[in-house]
């Protein structure tokens, strides 16, 4: 397995997410085996980590509100970002939306700002099999001017969810990827790749690391323009071909982290939900996402 070039982290010096204490959480893994620090709760200390962030950095948080998605969950969405999310640095939410007159109005803190982004192919978002699809494409379009030049970390993040925990510097890194909280105890050949051959996200059995989730990933705005086309690219290839992805844009994401390794993994404690029930292992909720399975999903 060849190591990933994007694992030398270059702006993050070994300090920036604290010393790093590995024997703190024996019972996980912490560390993957082409070096990646896997971040648990107490193998950072927040304080550290906040200390030794590089200054003067801005990082942005992408979500997409389209529909009822926007007046159901932005609110609340932001207002928790507010409290919780790298709170002390420098932020700007970036809000891909079709009705900008209708974003709340959340109070920001100082240093802390809110782009609305038009999100114009709103018709697409009918089937929710294509938002993956317009997601990729237009957050690639989206790195590639003013978000792009404006931002030197990203967050991607699904928005029907919220933060209940600090989220900071510690989750920083040239690219992160998220551990999928359903699957991370599951053995490697039962983790659920698109094993279709056909597919651009295709994974052989011997291949594939961990099951990432694409509600949320971030990084730098390089690791991310890659990443982002690449799976915009398979996508619409499947697509030429009336092939779809097992999991969509997820598949695609954990093709592409698979050939481009994250430098940094979060632990499923970073996006967890109730509906796993209690798991020793997880010590705290940092960002909870609530499913309404119910309802209908187009
Ligand atoms: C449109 C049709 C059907 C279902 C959802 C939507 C929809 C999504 C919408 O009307 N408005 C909207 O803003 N969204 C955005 O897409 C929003 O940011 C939402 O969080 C995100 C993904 O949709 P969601 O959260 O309903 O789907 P999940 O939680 O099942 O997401 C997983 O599957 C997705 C589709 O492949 C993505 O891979 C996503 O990253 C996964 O977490
Ligand atoms: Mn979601």
């Amino acid at each position: 397995m060849g190591l990933c070039p994007l694992a030398r982290m270059p702006l993050l010096r070994d300090n920036f997410t604290g010393p790093l204490h590995p024997w703190a959480r024996p019972e996980v893994l912490t560390c993957t085996c082409w070096g990646a620090p896997i971040i648990w709760d107490g193998t950072f200390d927040p304080d550290v980590a906040q200390q030794g962030a590089v200054q003067n950095l801005t990082i942005g948080l992408t979500v997409f509100a389209v529909g009822r998605y926007l007046q159901k969950y932005l609110a609340h969405f932001l207002e928790t970002a507010e409290q919780h999310f790298m709170v002390g640095q420098r932020v700007v939410y970036y809000v891909f939306t079709e009705g900008p007159a209708a974003v709340p109005r959340v109070r920001l803190g100082p240093d802390r700002r809110l782009r609305e982004e038009r999100e114009e192919r709103v018709a697409r978002w009918r089937r929710w099999q294509n938002v993956s699809m317009v997601r990729m494409r237009t957050l690639h379009a989206a790195l590639g001017g003013r978000l792009g030049r404006e931002a030197r970390f990203l967050r991607s993040v699904d928005v029907d969810q919220h933060f209940s925990g600090t989220f900071g510097s510690e989750a920083l890194a040239e690219s992160v990827a998220q551990l999928l909280l359903w699957h991370y105890r599951w053995r490697r050949r039962l983790l659920p790749f698109e094993r279709d051959a056909r597919s651009a996200a295709a994974l052989d059995p011997s291949e594939g690391d961990f099951c990432y989730q694409a509600a949320v990933f971030g990084g730098s705005v390089a690791a991310l323009r890659q990443l982002t086309v690449y799976c915009a690219r398979g996508l619409r290839r499947d697509r030429a071909r009336g092939l779809e992805a097992r999991w969509h844009d997820e598949s695609h994401l954990n093709k592409s982290f698979w050939l481009q390794k994250p430098a940094k993994l979060l632990s499923p404690e970073f996006c967890w939900s109730s509906d796993v029930g209690r798991r020793a292992e997880i010590r705290r909720q940092l960002l909870w996402a609530p499913k309404e399975y119910a309802l209908p999903r187009g």
